[in-house]
């Protein structure tokens, strides 16, 4: 069998779509390529006709989507010549930020809310040995303060604000419409900043236009002469549908929401960084924002996990719950293709998970064969 070249990231696979040159100096860890799951056992229990698949996006190195942009923005940070960057986070982007830094040999500094962000996020800042400072605060202000530090300290900022990384996560439509052989009729993502639906957006768009046209509202690089356009299906492009926990639902209520709450604790943001940007992505791909209960949320992932076989997070399991909701009320139609982003891997909330498995068919016993066969036959 004939060696298959290796995979080494998503820059050096999509460079042609990208901002780098031949002399940048690529930060990488081999992210994306990610598994499109088709699902087999959900539609069948909607009784719809529809084909619904999952971008599992929880297999990057770091666990979630975040590692497409970081490796971007981290790549440009270290080619202008930082020795830092910073960012706000509800746990993932520290995550990843944390990780490229490290493999770059700079410095991350990461902005958590206290006691809101998920156990195996944590976990990953302080082990790939981020600067973590918790505030007694949530993550619009740690947003702000990151903001204004940026202007008063030589630290380059990481997060969806910094242009790079929106570049970096548009890959994954790439993916996506390469593995379809087009655009699914419908692309769905849980919504915190709204970085992620305006990458998966843009990058749609490009892979769908000519060189050299404007491909949409939403791009910071658009001048309308854009030097990524051309990809193999023109014109196909997606419905763009954002799920948001009901507690932090800004896009539903039309503006900003003070307090945010929700047991998924990803998109627990109030204030989105990218906010007219995913207006601009809704009008332009005809979509919508809807919300979910946490109780929806959490309905979806064990479902997910106990039907299918795949672990999401929380805020990921946004998704399926608004799909199944949206093609059972025939908002989305029959016939339809359909990709759900799971954006982050179910490891990275172990407390959640096992709070809500809580009946669960876990026993314990004696260490002894007539209890484990007692166990045992009383399920059979
Ligand atoms: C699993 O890590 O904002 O709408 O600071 O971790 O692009 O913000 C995380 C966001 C969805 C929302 N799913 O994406 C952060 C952070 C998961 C996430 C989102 C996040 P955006």
């Amino acid at each position: 069998m004939p060696f298959r070249e290796r995979y080494t990231g998503l820059i050096n696979r999509y460079r042609d779509h990208l901002p780098v040159s031949d002399d940048t100096r690529i930060i990488s860890l081999g992210e994306g390529n990610t598994p499109l799951i088709r699902l087999k056992n959900i539609p069948q229990m909607l009784g719809k006709d529809v084909d619904i698949y999952v971008k599992y996006e929880g297999l990057n190195p770091t666990g979630s989507f975040k590692d497409r942009g970081m490796t971007m923005a981290v790549t440009k940070a270290v080619e202008e010549g930082s020795n830092a960057i910073i960012c706000a986070s509800t746990g993932n982007t520290s995550a990843a930020a944390a990780a490229y830094a490290a493999r770059a040999g700079i410095t991350a500094f990461v902005l958590i809310p206290e006691g809101k962000i998920a156990m195996g996020k944590l976990a990953q800042a302080m082990m790939y040995g981020a600067v973590t400072i918790q505030i007694r605060g949530n993550f619009d202000e740690g947003m702000e303060l990151v903001k204004q530090v940026a202007e008063q300290a030589p630290v380059t900022i990481v997060n969806s604000v910094n242009p790079y990384r929106l570049q970096g996560q548009k890959t994954a439509a790439f993916e996506i419409v390469e593995e379809l052989g087009r655009a699914p009729d419908y692309h769905c993502l849980p919504v915190g900043n709204a970085g992620n639906i305006t990458a998966h957006w843009i990058g749609y768009c490009e892979y769908s236009a000519q060189k050299g046209t404007r491909v949409t509202e939403s791009c910071a690089f658009c001048d309308g002469n854009c030097r990524y356009a051309g990809g193999p299906v023109i014109g196909s492009r997606p419905v763009m549908i954002g799920y948001q926990a009901a507690g932090s639902a800004p896009f539903v209520r039309g503006e900003a929401v003070k307090n945010p709450d929700t047991v998924a604790t990803a998109i627990r943001i109030g204030n989105p960084q990218s906010w007219d940007r995913a207006w601009k992505v809704k009008e332009e791909s005809g979509g919508w924002f809807d919300e979910l209960s946490d109780a929806d949320i959490l309905a979806a992932q064990k479902l997910l996990a106990q039907r299918e076989g795949i672990f999401c997070e929380p805020a990921s399991a946004a998704s399926i719950g608004g799909v199944m909701r949206d093609v059972q009320s025939g908002r989305i139609p029959e016939g339809s293709t359909i990709v759900c982003t799971l954006t982050g891997n179910g490891l990275k909330d172990p407390d959640t998970a096992i709070k809500q498995c809580g009946d669960s068919r876990m026993v314990t016993i004696d260490a002894n064969l007539a209890s484990v066969k007692d166990a045992i036959l009383g399920i059979l």
